[in-house]
């Protein structure tokens, strides 16, 4: 019996692959299957985390190929970003540098942990020729109205003289660098505007059947679609107009409840419709509105204290209820935000948390005036001061439209005032347009030029790619870096050709991400972004699996680009009128590791201070107490993070694959733990020894005759159980990924063929059967042991790789379970009969174990055990009587 050597097994298989690579097979009259896993950012180590998505995504591409399609398994760097360039600024290294570095040592550990990545596919975002096509797609949008300039509020960091992303600025309102109080700044910004496809990306998310229900809830709550409509109210402003007459205007309002409409108190504009309204306003109140404007930027964006809805300025002004001409007043309320609705809102205080707030903060209307226009479909309101927001039955007070219920009045009224052309009905979302003006260096320089005569000109296509300039200083100050490389800066104007500068700023890098996933089918293309004809082949991806924090963001950018490149026609999928990405997405759960705390302080402890001689009571070798044990993210402040290149070397890469996809589903939180690797490990040994049991079988058979009429019950159970293994792996491996349960399957058949080994009645080939079988299926998540054994089994034989074999097939005819009646007596007496598998009536402990599971088991004998003990049990009639004899 020979040891294995894990370690130089996965050398040799490494060193193979790599040679057969270069001697690519032939994929024509193929199916494609495209398995894609989220690219990493290339910070230069892989993580668990990584180790975990890119296994899963190895195992299903392994598969695939054994099934005969033509596999897409690319790989690629999420290049762009900000890390490569704080290391310049802290380092002073260039981002390339650090960048191409980076990405060397991460190719290297993913060969290590024996994925099957197609390199000839790889592609880097910051290497020109890839962000030459992403400036490509940014004039096409541009051309076709989708990307714009516009001023937007951005978070500044005043010391950095940069702007800062939300996720950089801390709960505070701190930059997360300089520690400055952050201030909100004007700046002119470029978008895409995402939301001219806000209905598509709601509605077609009913089409991704195969995505997770939690994914498509928390895109359909960022795109928020709220169903309402626009009141107008009209104004007569006293003040004068230059020519002494009095004017009037409308002011707009959007609301989600017009069946409130009876219940308005006041009208509500926010800060910077206020403004624009100058003209109309006295000037003591465009200076307080001014002022409150400029208070409100010291808030960070996320703050959603009390005070930001209790802030107000009465105008002034008033408007006429459009029903029922009352005389409504006019305010200023920092709760009114300016880029949703129309930026003006019908406050009703009975029925809306907020507007209740302010109300009263600002001593609209007095608490017992308040009118109450909604009442509960049943109970009535059970305190007079209790608001109501829920839907229910219009009250007396709503004219022609009381005793309506919410839902009927809200159609009524709107369409009265459609009628009457003082509102109608519109839709709403929250979804913003996409801001991708970034003031940074490392990222896709946006390519337009500003011409102090033609404005705003785009790049001739021709000209692209506008590269990064590479002689910079990166100091982290003073905006826009690209703002200080002269030579670069100044250019011409494509249309006048006279001086012109180049936009310094450059696209965020979920820009860069969009639509990677589609170079990859086409990635040498030097003309197009990708040709018509594969995007057409390949696309859409058939399984993205990655983390469920792009849940939102990636994910919704994604199918934002692929339903404009397919409105462009740029490709037509081979599902027509599919438009979108991914057909199914996996989103692999995070890997948790150990931590020791102690028990007094809570303090983690380094690993250092525990003694794990015995692994499973740990002690705090200073207090001599066991430690608390939890699993957690891992984190350097837990002192629990597991390097996965060290792992590796300890226990080889298959059993570590192995121990990741067999530790908990794929979707769930993996709680890391090196005693079931070594679990694993011991489970390949013994698969090593079924392989070696049949190398030295005497005579050796490789077409296996797998004659169910000529095997015994034995083999025909033995048969049974492999072919029920290869119906719950196949479709495991199909579908369901839940490669946990795939491993217990094959541990199963493992001990099953263990059990009859060396077992002169078993004949060969049921025996071989099952052993290959098993090689065969534990190889797309153990790869190189996979090919070792397969090498062992087919000795003599002319094979390049297991996995340009065919994956085992189902026989039908072998799941039946042939059925026996067994007579079950109790004392003699005759009590009650069941249906045996025939192939195990000889195991007369599996029959015992059958019968006392059984209902009538449970009866006659469990119960009956409990004051009388089961004196022996005695086996006739070959198995068919089983005689349970108590003692008295
Ligand atoms: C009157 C009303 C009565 C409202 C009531 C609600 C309840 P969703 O569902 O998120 O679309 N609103 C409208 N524009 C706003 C803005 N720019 N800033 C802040 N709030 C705004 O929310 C729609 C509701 O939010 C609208 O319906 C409006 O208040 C408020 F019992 O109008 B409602
Ligand atoms: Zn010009």
């Amino acid at each position: 019996q020979k040891n294995l050597d894990l370690l130089a097994i996965e050398r040799k298989w490494r060193e193979k692959w790599k040679q057969l690579k270069n001697n690519p097979k032939n994929q024509e009259n193929k199916k494609k299957f495209y398995i894609l896993a989220m690219f990493p950012y290339p910070s230069g180590m892989l993580h668990m985390g990584h180790v975990r998505v890119y296994t899963i995504s190895d195992t299903i591409s392994r598969f695939r190929k054994m099934l005969g399609y033509e596999v897409i398994h690319p790989m690629g760097w999420d290049a762009f970003g900000l890390p490569a360039e704080n290391a310049a600024i802290e380092r002073g290294v260039h981002p390339v540098d650090w960048t191409v570095a980076n990405i060397k040592a991460m190719k290297t550990q993913m060969e290590k942990i024996l994925t099957d990545f197609d390199w000839d596919r790889e592609l880097t975002t910051c290497n020109s020729d890839y962000y030459k096509w992403t400036q490509f797609l940014f004039l096409k949008l541009y051309k076709n109205g989708l990307a714009y300039q516009k001023e937007a509020v951005v978070n500044w960091d005043p010391i950095d003289q940069t702007v800062l992303a939300n996720e950089q600025v801390d709960s505070e309102g701190h930059s997360w660098r300089s520690g400055a109080k952050v201030e909100l700044r004007k700046l002119k910004q470029w978008f895409f505007k995402i939301t001219d496809f806000a209905e598509p990306l709601l509605k077609d998310l009913d089409k991704l059947n195969k995505w997770p229900e939690r994914v498509k809830q928390m895109q359909r709550h960022w795109i928020g679609k709220s169903e309402g409509a626009e009141f107008d109210f009209t104004v007569n402003s006293n003040r004068e107009n230059k020519e002494n007459r009095e004017t009037t205007f409308l002011l707009k309002v959007f609301t989600s409840r017009p069946d409130t409409i009876f219940g308005v108190h006041y009208l509500a504009l926010s800060t910077d419709h206020a403004l624009s309204l100058k003209d109309f306003l006295p000037s003591d109140v465009y200076f307080k509105v001014l002022k409150l404007a400029e208070e409100m930027k010291q808030y960070p964006i996320e703050a959603n204290d009390k005070e930001k809805f209790t802030k107000g300025i009465n105008t002034g002004l008033y408007a006429t209820h459009p029903i029922t001409g009352e005389t409504i007043p006019i305010y200023v309320a920092s709760y009114v935000v300016s880029d949703y609705g129309t930026g003006a809102v019908m406050g009703v205080p009975a029925h809306d948390q907020r507007d209740w707030i302010f109300t009263i903060a600002n001593r609209i209307v007095d608490e017992k005036d308040i009118k109450r226009v909604i009442k509960p479909y049943s109970a009535k309101f059970s305190e007079e001061s209790e608001i109501y927001t829920s839907y229910g039955i219009l009250s007396s007070n709503c004219g022609q439209y009381a005793g309506l219920t919410s839902e009927n009045a809200i159609n009524a009224i709107v369409n009265d005032a459609e009628k009457r052309g003082y509102g109608r009905s519109t839709v709403q979302y929250r979804l913003r347009d996409w801001l991708i003006s970034r003031q940074r260096y490392w990222g896709a320089p946006i390519p337009m030029i500003h011409c102090p005569r033609c404005n705003v000109v785009p790049v001739p296509e021709s000209e692209l790619p506008v590269t990064l300039p590479t002689n910079i200083s990166l100091t982290g100050r003073g905006g826009s870096p690209l703002k200080y490389v002269e030579d670069w800066l100044n250019s011409k104007c494509p249309k006048c050709h006279g001086p012109a500068k180049r936009d310094t700023d450059t696209m965020d890098t979920f820009v860069d991400s969009s639509w990677y996933f589609m170079r990859y089918i086409d990635p040498t293309n030097t003309l197009l972004p990708f040709s018509y004809e594969k995007a057409s082949k390949y696309l859409p991806v058939d399984v993205y699996v990655g983390g469920v924090e792009h849940a939102i963001l990636h994910l919704l950018y994604s199918r934002f680009f692929t339903k404009f490149l397919y409105k462009l026609e740029t490709y037509e999928s081979i599902n027509e009128g599919y438009d979108e990405p991914f057909k199914q997405l996996v989103t692999q759960g995070m890997v948790h590791a150990k931590t020791f705390k102690d028990p007094l302080s809570g303090r983690f402890l380094k690993p250092e201070e525990v003694d794990l001689s015995d692994p499973n009571e740990p002690i705090q070798k200073s207090t001599g107490l066991a430690p608390e044990i939890s699993f957690e993210k891992m984190s350097k402040s837990k002192y629990n993070g597991i390097d996965p290149e060290i792992t590796i070397e300890k226990y080889g890469a298959d059993a570590t694959r192995l121990h990741i996809l067999y530790k908990a589903p794929v979707s769930e939180i993996l709680e890391w733990e090196d005693s079931s690797i070594v679990g694993m490990q011991r489970w390949i040994l013994r698969v090593w020894r079924l392989v070696e049991s049949i190398a030295n079988f005497p005579q050796r058979s490789d077409d296996l005759i797998l004659d169910m009429n000529i095997m015994n019950n034995e083999e025909k159970e033995t048969y049974r159980i492999i072919n029920f293994t290869i119906k719950e792996l196949t479709t495991i491996f199909y579908e369901t990924y839940s490669f946990n349960t795939a491993v217990s399957y094959l541990i199963k058949l493992t001990n099953h063929l263990t059990s009859i080994s060396p077992n002169v009645n078993m004949s060969q080939p049921v025996y071989m059967y099952g052993v290959k079988c098993l090689v065969k299926m534990m190889a797309p998540m153990a790869p190189s042991l996979g090919e070792e054994f397969w090498e062992v089994l087919n000795k003599g034989r002319k094979i390049q790789t297991i996995f340009e074999e065919s994956w085992p097939e189902i026989d039908n005819k072998g799941l039946i379970i042939e059925e026996v009646t067994c007579v079950v007596q109790i004392d003699g007496k005759m009590r009650f009969s069941l249906q045996v598998p025939s192939s195990i009536l000889k195991d007369n402990s599996m029959v015992e174990k059958l019968i006392r599971k059984s209902n009538n088991g449970q009866k006659w004998i469990e119960e009956n055990k409990i004051d009388k003990k089961i004196k022996r049990v005695i086996h006739a009639n070959g198995g068919k009587i089983v005689n349970f004899v108590f003692e008295n």
